[in-house]
């Protein structure tokens, strides 16, 4: 247990981890004048995009939307290369970033947060980290991410499979050589979809285990025009600000948007759909606004999308195989680069772990109920703990000795995703219950830093030591976040937004939905001096 005898640095505040969030941050609090020390448990900067190598990578949100807009010159400067931008270039952006703004010689690298306590009598924050340090903070803001924890199934016998595993979201960073090998990829979300068909090609045989079959779009990503990035940058602000305007903080420049696929007739529906595919990505889930609020609005949409699937994969067993049978969109939608058409290869097979479930992994592969699969190479695309689980991988303590893990055991609570009653001057960045994974990333974290800086400001300036959420305010936003996630077809599925994906995990609806709603309730809640908070 950490002890005020021992500490060995006092600071400001202590950050954990240095993605998107923690870099901003510590660019914000220096610039505020706060002390700060960053721990970061990779190499490197660059958080998931650190993490997730796996061949394909690829942001679904288009690169010119997805980058910091808090410095118009950084903006200006930097050149995206293709629609999506790849994950080897986001990397080389947020170094761009972090060297531009010399944020790496205050993280330190290598080096997880294990412990953060709070000492009631100073009102500090004990912070342990793997590296032996021990250090004092007023504040503890945690950047660790909402997809950083990765979720590897119990399966028996992982230790005796004599072939490689690996996990998407902790890919060696010497890649890996699928040459000639018979390669198992276990699941079938985003991240197995981008990465399926470059492993394809590469894998001597590929047999994809899905449990549940997933909703994707052709993501059409090609080099970036450069009359839109022109375009963009012609008027950055401006576009930015739009973007803010929107359900999910993105694709406001996207025309052709219609209120209601049910208001539309069959054909009219079919040639909207059509070009919507067309353009590819994302935004097809916007190109009627009811989709996610009307289930049958919902299910002409998800015809479209399965017939496309029919139409693309020609073996019509693998083809029914590939059929979700949830709600479009309510798993997150996926955009991909030639998904389906990999199925038409030779050595590619789908097999159903839903009918027949994963058993054991074998010295020599893998067996389901049914079969046994002899595979040189595993690669799990099993997902994360999402939103929660890395929080709770770090030993939280708060008033009374009361653990993170145990204040969110029914699922987590907190006032905004922003604190939670009884860890106060403990902030969450993008955490559950603010708009993060349902909301453009960067700008949704942005919106969160700039927000927990100036809290710190005001809080120095007012010569304020702790903030921290009243229960009632607490309570009315866990009940907000679930009244609106029930207004939709979100909570219908099995999703890692309901933490459905992860066995024993609390099923309650993370994120919350309406990213304009969200940030004027932020405003609001500053206009009123901080109502919801108490602080002392
Ligand atoms: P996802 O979207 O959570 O996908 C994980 C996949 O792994 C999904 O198909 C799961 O099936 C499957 N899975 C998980 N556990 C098992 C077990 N035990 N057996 C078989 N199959 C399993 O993670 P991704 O990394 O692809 O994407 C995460 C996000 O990153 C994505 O949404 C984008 O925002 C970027 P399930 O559907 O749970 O039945």
């Amino acid at each position: 247990m950490s002890g005020a005898n021992q500490i060995r640095e006092q600071v400001d505040a202590v950050v954990v981890g240095a993605g998107f969030a923690g870099c901003y941050m510590l660019h914000r609090l220096r610039g505020a004048g706060v002390s700060v020390r960053v721990f970061e448990k990779g190499t490197g900067v660059g958080g998931t995009w650190y993490w997730n190598r796996y061949p394909g990578a690829r942001c679904d949100i288009e690169s010119m939307e997805y980058s910091y807009q808090f410095d118009e010159d950084l903006q200006q400067d930097w050149e995206w290369t293709e629609r999506y931008a790849s994950q080897p270039e986001i990397l080389a952006y947020i170094n761009h970033v972090a060297d531009r703004l010399d944020l790496k010689r205050d993280i330190q690298f290598e080096t997880s947060v294990v412990r953060a306590v709070l000492d009631e009598e100073s009102g500090r924050w004990l912070v342990d980290t793997s590296a032996g340090d021990l250090l004092s903070a007023q504040f503890c803001i945690m950047a660790t991410g909402c997809l950083s924890s990765t979720n590897t199934p119990d399966v028996p016998g992982l230790d005796s499979f004599e072939g490689n595993w690996v996990h998407t979201g902790q890919w060696p960073h010497d890649g890996v050589d699928f040459t000639g090998k018979r390669v198992g990829v276990i699941g079938t979300g985003s991240s197995a979809i981008q990465s399926i068909p470059i492993i394809a090609e590469q894998a001597g045989h590929l047999t994809v285990f899905q449990r549940t079959a997933n909703y994707s779009v052709p993501a059409h990503n090609a080099p970036l025009d450069p009359a839109v990035q022109a375009k963009v940058k012609g008027d950055y602000v401006g576009f930015r600000a739009r973007n803010k305007e929107m359900p999910f903080g993105a694709f406001a420049d996207v025309e052709g948007r219609e209120e209601s696929a049910l208001l539309a007739s069959p054909d009219e529906r079919e040639v909207h759909y059509e070009k919507w595919w067309n353009s590819g990505g994302l935004t097809f889930l916007a190109s009627y606004a009811d989709l996610m609020f009307d289930a049958n609005a919902n299910d002409t949409a998800a015809q479209f999308v399965q017939r496309k699937i029919r139409e693309t994969v020609t073996d019509p067993v693998t083809a029914e195989m590939l059929i979700p049978d949830q709600v479009l969109g309510c798993k997150r939608l996926c955009a991909d680069s030639g998904y389906f058409e990999t199925y038409n290869r030779d050595n590619v097979d789908l097999v159903d772990v839903r009918k027949a479930p994963l058993q054991e992994l074998t010295p020599n592969g893998l067996r389901t109920r049914d079969a046994d699969f002899e595979l040189d190479t595993i690669v799990f695309a099993t997902g994360f703990d999402a939103m929660t689980g890395a929080l709770l991988g770090i030993d939280i303590r708060g008033r009374n000795g009361l653990t993170l893990a145990d204040k969110w055991s029914a699922g987590p609570r907190t006032y905004l995703g922003l604190m939670t009653v009884g860890f106060p001057n403990l902030f969450t960045v993008t955490g559950p219950g603010s708009p993060s994974v349902l909301a453009n990333m960067v700008p949704a974290i942005e919106q969160h830093v700039d927000w927990i800086v100036a809290c710190i400001v005001d809080m120095r300036d007012a010569s304020l030591q702790q903030i921290e959420a009243t229960i009632s305010a607490e309570d009315e936003w866990v009940d907000h976040v679930n009244d609106v996630a029930s207004l939709t077809l979100y909570p219908s599925c099995n999703s890692w937004y309901l933490g459905a994906n992860v066995p024993n995990k609390p099923r309650v609806f993370m994120p919350y939905i309406g990213f304009p709603t969200y940030v004027a309730k932020c405003e609001e809640v500053v206009a009123n001096g901080y109502e919801g908070f108490v602080r002392t």
